[in-house]
């Protein structure tokens, strides 16, 4: 694993490919037809684990065709469609089976599995000469991330299906990456303001091209519930028909929820589900009086204060609300992750709350399912198993003592509703201002005394929804601040620099626009345009 010889090889690639494209740094995609449209020559995020180009390159010429091995799986097979899709008009739409053995015409794809791969299952290795590129992983997730490579080598207009008249070029070189952390995540509160499916599945699609790979969603909270019961409808029903501002909310079927984990699986991206409590749950005590100790059902809620609910935690009714919940919403997910919050409760005595804590745990557990939790729960009698996400001052570091692992999302740095600046409208600013240098310049493994490198599984980007109604508000407040989180839980620390990350994200710029994603252009970046 080499951390430094991307950079100079990078830069020598920009000279030599600045010679035969306008513009020195970055040129600007040319969209005439017969033009070849080159991309920056390296402007990956997150920055690979390994980068040499050269002065070559390869074009894509209608025509080409992906191949796969003979033996592929149909994993494979869809990734080699989905690459086709990418490139599409340009790719043949059907991969092309072939012997390993066989070389392939001038001009193809090769997708394969084998160990010629660094070790991991989301790690590849990209060789591209002008007559192929060779893309090889050990497992399909790492050809899933290897495509998003090759996606952002090619220009920006591959990003725009509409923009047909053009050829597509990328530098020619070798690639060899693989993940610093197995947990790169982004959170999206859609009990706060309510986010449609086919808005969830535009955020994945964006995390898509930055290798993230855990989706939280935030389901329930004081002013919604946002995903149906059956043994509780409603749950969703009266608790998912509010939120902030007294609009109209709304609420996943179960049919709908399964929709969404398969449309992240296809990506790679594993959804996890948090159903906030014992505080935070406004909304289902306002559905079902017998989870109130005095049985008195309170108003639905639309405002932004927090704590001032909780679950009755001394009756047993809870735990079996709490068992279904699980049960019902586990067997929507293949993976083994179950957030319940656990944040921010006032109404309870801390003895009850560990008591409370301890027994959710031993639930989640009962349904096969790992439990994750806010950082106040690390006072709890906590398994190791058991996950802690750390979000402000917190004993995370005993959580680590007793081998457990922690998911970094400190506000001052990871919130991603936190404003930009003062002059930013929407967000909040408690946790202070996160300009995208704030947002990147840290290192997960020096973050917080007592938890190393060892004990952390990874860095999440949570966005609450509080003052967020669209989804181009929360697009304005996610990037390019997400790209950060995400080099931060991919890279190498060693690897990583501001004024280089600067750099290739002001070459995103064009890409992030015809992606038709609302960003927020930053001063401190230099936008290509
Ligand atoms: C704190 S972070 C909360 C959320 C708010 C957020 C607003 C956490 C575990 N709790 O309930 O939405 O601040 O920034």
């Amino acid at each position: 694993m080499s951390h430094l010889p991307w950079r100079p090889l990078a830069s020598m690639a920009v000279a030599t490919i600045a010679a035969c494209a306008p513009g020195a740094r970055a040129p600007a995609p040319v969209m005439s037809a017969g033009t070849v449209v080159r991309a920056p020559a390296h402007a990956i995020i997150p920055a690979p684990v390994s980068v040499q180009l050269t002065a070559d390159s390869f074009v894509v010429d209608s025509g080409a065709a992906i191949y796969i091995d003979q033996t592929a799986s149909p994993e494979v097979e869809r990734i080699a469609r989905y690459l086709a899709a990418m490139l599409s008009p340009f790719a043949q739409p059907e991969p092309r089976r072939a012997a390993a053995s066989e070389s392939p015409p001038h001009g193809s794809f090769r997708l394969s599995i084998g160990g010629g791969a660094p070790e991991g299952a989301e790690s590849y290795a990209l060789t591209i000469t002008p007559d192929l590129v060779a893309l090889g992983a050990r497992e399909p997730a790492g050809l899933f991330r290897g495509v998003q490579t090759i996606r952002q080598l090619l220009p920006a207009g591959v990003e725009n299906r509409a923009a047909v008249r053009r050829r597509l070029a990328m530098p020619a070189g070798r690639i060899t990456d693989a993940p610093r952390f197995q947990w790169r995540g982004a959170m999206l509160d859609v009990s706060r303001h309510f986010l449609s499916p086919e808005d969830v599945k535009r955020y994945i699609d964006h995390m898509a091209l930055y290798k993230l790979n855990r989706l939280h969603l935030h389901l329930a909270d004081d002013q919604g519930w946002r995903i149906e019961i059956r043994s509780w409808p409603n749950l969703a029903r009266h608790g998912g028909r509010t939120e902030v501002g007294g609009g109209p909310g709304g609420y996943y079927t179960q049919a709908e929820f399964a929709d969404l984990v398969a449309y992240a699986e296809s990506r790679y991206i594993a959804i996890v589900p948090e159903i906030d409590m014992p505080g935070h749950t406004n909304a289902a005590l306002s559905s079902y009086p017998e989870l109130n100790c005095d049985d008195v059902a309170p108003s639905p809620y639309t405002g932004i204060r927090v704590g001032f609910s909780a679950l009755c935690v001394q009756r047993d009714t809870v735990y079996e609300f709490v068992s279904d919940v699980v049960r019902e919403i586990g067997a929507l997910v293949p993976t083994p992750w179950f957030h319940i919050g656990g944040d921010e409760v006032e109404r309870l005595t801390d003895e009850q709350y560990r008591a409370f804590v301890e027994r959710v745990q031993e639930i989640v557990r009962s349904h096969g399912k790992r439990m994750i939790g806010w950082g106040e729960i690390v006072p709890a009698a906590l398994v190791p198993e058991t996950i802690v996400q750390h979000w402000k001052r917190d004993s995370s570091h005993v959580h680590a003592a007793r081998g457990g692992s922690v998911i970094l999302s400190p506000s001052p740095r990871a919130y991603l509703d936190m404003k930009y600046d003062s002059t930013t409208v929407l967000g909040l600013n408690w946790a202070g201002y996160i300009s995208v240098r704030h947002a990147y310049d840290w290192d997960p493994a020096a973050q917080i005394a007592g938890v190393p490198e060892r004990a952390i599984l990874g860095v999440e980007g949570p966005l609450w929804s509080e003052t967020l109604e669209t989804i181009q508000d929360f697009e304005y407040m996610a990037f390019p601040r997400l790209a950060a989180v995400a080099e931060l839980g991919w890279s190498r620390q060693g690897d990583r620099r501001w004024d280089d990350f600067a750099e290739r994200l002001g070459a995103h710029g064009p890409r992030m626009a015809a992606m038709g994603i609302n960003f927020y252009r930053s001063p401190e970046i230099r936008w290509e345009r």
